[in-house]
């Protein structure tokens, strides 16, 4: 179930008096420092999962540093609280506009606390199941989930209270569709609200996808059927490159509900800690290992696939690709969980065209320039084949979609040059 808003973030939030304190004390208080433990690279293991998995755990192990104060009393525990994040960043940052993104960026966590307190409840409360007792289908003949619909209305409820909300596409609309008073300005949103949704009822990690684009320049758009050419431009905002993304990020619904995130400045993950109700920074400067030892692609597709990427797959079953190791196969068939694997194991998820879906399934809006921005923040790399870097990839309608091979910059060189 994919969704693109359009919104306008205005630029008051540093304004009130409780941001302004925090605002200092972030200045008093020393940033918390990152933890790392030893590691033994040199110790050998067949298992795919041991050295790179233990060098992402690693790179992703925080432990706060609480601040006393002369007397001994703790001012400040350490914990790095999304939004802290976001405020301290936002004061580092030069690029105007960051305050507006904080709020954004707030707004979209506050979604995926909903969002991850029904996924985790969907079988209590009898959200599971296809909406409207089945036959409801999007613009692109998916079947829809109860809780695709509902996720879908969380993330606009969850934007609309700024006033900014008001255009939203859908895989039920061809093109984004007023639904409200709409001020399509500095922002544009796009979003997959629950990505996998086809494993929900089997209660298996599904996940939001979010990208943020400049709204090319302030548009109005009034509450009619029929828009005029300018109004109609304003929609057409969504339809940039991935190059043109000021932000991407997911949120994953899994044994633990993760939100990773891009500015454009390195790549973050943050752990929603329940028992507080705030996503807390445990994954800072994700770097993505150079290599891995897992591939993740839909096999039952293996025989519509190009011949050459049979060849690139098959040579990884028999170790003969360019690491002569024998590959691991992982799919799980929900990207965020998929990818989100890869991002911190290494060795790639693809979905290729094939005989059948020349361009895959992955939508390039709302799946994969998000993705593609942030592997590539964390060092990765993201085509749709040799020579397609999928950020430059200029979208001509909201639902395209485009072949992905995304994850580690040495596993995607040689699936590029298998390609070529
Ligand atoms: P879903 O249909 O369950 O929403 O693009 C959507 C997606 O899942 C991705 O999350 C997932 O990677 C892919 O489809 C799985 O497709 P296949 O079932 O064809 O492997």
């Amino acid at each position: 179930m994919n969704v693109v808003l359009g919104l306008t973030m205005a630029a008051v939030l540093f304004r009130g008096g409780v941001l302004s304190s925090t605002m200092t004390a972030a200045r008093t208080f020393a940033a918390p420092s990152v933890h790392t433990r030893g590691m033994h690279m040199s110790v050998k293991s067949s298992n795919p999962f041991s050295q790179a998995g233990r060098r992402a755990a690693v790179r992703s192990s925080v432990a706060p540093s609480p601040v006393q104060d002369s007397a001994g009393t703790i001012v400040d525990d350490g914990t790095v609280t999304l939004t802290r994040f976001m405020i301290e960043e936002a004061m580092k940052s030069k690029t105007p506009g960051q305050e507006d993104m904080v709020r954004l960026i707030s707004s979209i966590s506050v979604a995926c606390k909903r969002i991850a307190s029904m996924v985790q409840t969907a079988g209590i409360s009898g959200s599971t199941g296809l909406a409207e007792g089945g036959g409801s289908v999007n613009v692109q003949g998916e079947e829809q989930k109860k809780l695709d619909v509902i996720s879908n209305d969380v993330l606009k409820s969850a934007l609309r209270p700024s006033g900014k909300l008001g255009v939203i596409a859908s895989e039920e609309e061809d093109n984004p569709v007023v639904v409200d008073e709409l001020y399509s300005g500095e922002y544009v949103a796009t979003f997959d609200p629950l990505d996998g949704s086809s494993n929900i009822d089997a209660a298996i990690s599904t996940g939001t996808i979010f990208g943020v684009f400049k709204a090319p320049e302030e548009c109005l758009i009034g509450d009619s059927d029929n828009l005029s050419i300018a109004e109609q431009q304003c929609l057409e905002a969504t339809l940039q490159p991935g190059t043109n993304l000021v932000a991407a990020g997911y949120c994953m619904y899994s044994s633990s509900t993760i939100l990773v995130l891009t500015t454009g400045d390195g790549l973050n993950g943050f752990t929603l800690d329940p028992s507080i109700g705030e996503f807390i920074l445990t994954h800072p400067n994700i770097q993505i290992p150079s290599r891995g030892k897992i591939y993740s692609m839909n096999e039952a597709n293996y025989f519509d696939w190009d011949p050459k990427l049979q060849t690139y797959v098959d040579n990884l079953k028999k170790a003969e690709g360019q690491t002569g190791e024998k590959y691991s196969s992982r799919y799980i068939g929900s990207m965020v969980g998929d990818v989100h694997r890869t991002l911190l194991y290494g060795g790639i998820f693809a979905y290729p065209g094939d005989k059948k879906n020349v361009n895959g399934k992955l939508r390039l809006l709302y799946e994969a320039a998000p993705m593609s921005l942030i592997f590539e923040q964390a060092g990765g790399k993201s085509i749709t084949g040799p020579g397609g870097r999928v950020l430059d990839l200029v979208p001509d309608k909201v639902h395209q979609r485009c072949p992905v091979f995304i994850g580690s910059p040495d596993d995607v060189d040689e699936v590029e040059k298998a390609l070529a």
